[in-house]
């Protein structure tokens, strides 16, 4: 659903596609496929995301189906909101018709919720985890390639394409796994705002964002240069909010200073939500940066001489989206 009419998904197999055909063409490194086992992944997902948020997760495409038959041949999508500041906004005795339960943790009508979702949302998970099980086992680098993406999954909600953290997850992974700071840089044109929420108010995991300014672009609501954490976490967030147009200068001045931020840190590791929707040919997004400039990026984002895992976030430009994201991670190799 895009403003009042329904339209293919921009985020499609095919994308994940062409990324893996570009992997096969410039190897990289070993491709691995982690088992998917829902039993032996939930404690890591547990540990991001609320227990009612992921009962709905799990159970909402059959939830769906039970409405009405007929649901099986659409998406399940909301089409009610309570408003924190209005009507109906309540701690507990939730509604429990599926209607109402996607609107009460989905933040957009955008993020078609079908068959496989729960499915495909695990096995981000469990990218994420093989990725991060990797970096603790001493790799400097660590891709995990997956699909939905994860950057806006919070705590309690899905919304931009996403179910699970994949990020978020694997830098909860890095912290169990010993690493004492551990920064999240995300560089997709859109803000990270499930990774901001769910360590807001965390001072040992640093998060960092790059994107288009909220006061035009989609999530709209998060993502402004004055959200900076809270609590303990005061000081752990910052954002650079950059206007439709950014070019590859302005854009890597912003990357400068939130390299320093993650020095200044002392990050023992740094995960990197890796969206190519900054691309000039991505037919979503406003930024101008072009398939050459991500070497240079991808160089940058290895200077800090930090163990890094990148996950899969945005990139709609498909044709082009396997060697943006190929040239990335190139760039940080050499
Ligand atoms: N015309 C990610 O990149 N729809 N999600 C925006 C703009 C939602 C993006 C439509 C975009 C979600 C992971
Ligand atoms: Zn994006």
């Amino acid at each position: 659903m895009f403003r009042g009419r329904l339209v293919a998904s921009h985020e499609s197999p095919a994308r994940l596609e062409h990324v893996l055909a570009e992997l096969r063409r410039r190897p990289l490194g070993e491709l691995r496929e982690p088992a998917l086992d829902e039993t032996a992944l939930m404690p890591a997902v547990r540990a991001v995301h609320e227990p009612r948020y992921l009962d709905f997760l799990r159970t909402a495409w059959d939830d769906w189906v039970a409405l009405d038959p007929a649901n099986a041949d659409l998406d399940a999508l909301p089409s009610v909101w309570p408003l924190p500041n209005r009507h109906g906004f309540r701690q507990d005795g939730w509604p429990d018709n599926i209607a109402a339960r996607l609107g009460q943790f989905a933040f957009d009508s955008g993020t078609p919720l079908t068959a496989g979702s729960w499915r495909a949302a695990l096995g981000g998970a469990a990218c994420a985890l093989a990725a991060a099980q990797a970096v603790l086992a001493g790799e400097r680098g660590a891709f995990a390639l997956t699909r939905p993406p994860g950057h806006h999954a919070g705590p309690g909600f899905c919304g931009g394409y996403c179910f699970l953290n994949n990020a978020a997850i694997a830098a909860q992974a890095l912290r169990d796994g010993g690493h004492a700071r551990v920064a999240v840089l995300d560089v997709d044109y859109h803000h990270g705002n499930g990774t901001q929420t769910v360590f807001y108010e965390r001072a040992d995991v640093l998060t960092l964002s790059l994107h288009g300014d909220p006061r035009t672009e989609y999530p709209f609501f998060l993502g402004h240069a004055d959200e900076r954490g809270a609590g303990a976490g005061e000081g752990f967030n910052r954002n650079w909010p950059l206007p439709r147009g950014t070019g590859l200068a302005t854009w890597r001045a912003a990357l400068d200073q939130a390299l320093q931020a993650v020095s200044d840190f002392g990050a023992t590791a740094l995960v990197v939500p890796l969206g190519l929707d900054t691309f000039e040919g991505d037919p979503i997004s406003g930024f101008r940066l072009r398939s050459a400039d991500y070497a240079g990026i991808g160089a940058a984002l290895a200077s800090p001489g930090l163990p890094t895992l990148f996950t899969f976030e945005g990139g709609y430009a498909v044709a082009e989206v396997g060697v943006n994201a190929v040239n990335l991670l190139e760039g940080f190799e050499r």
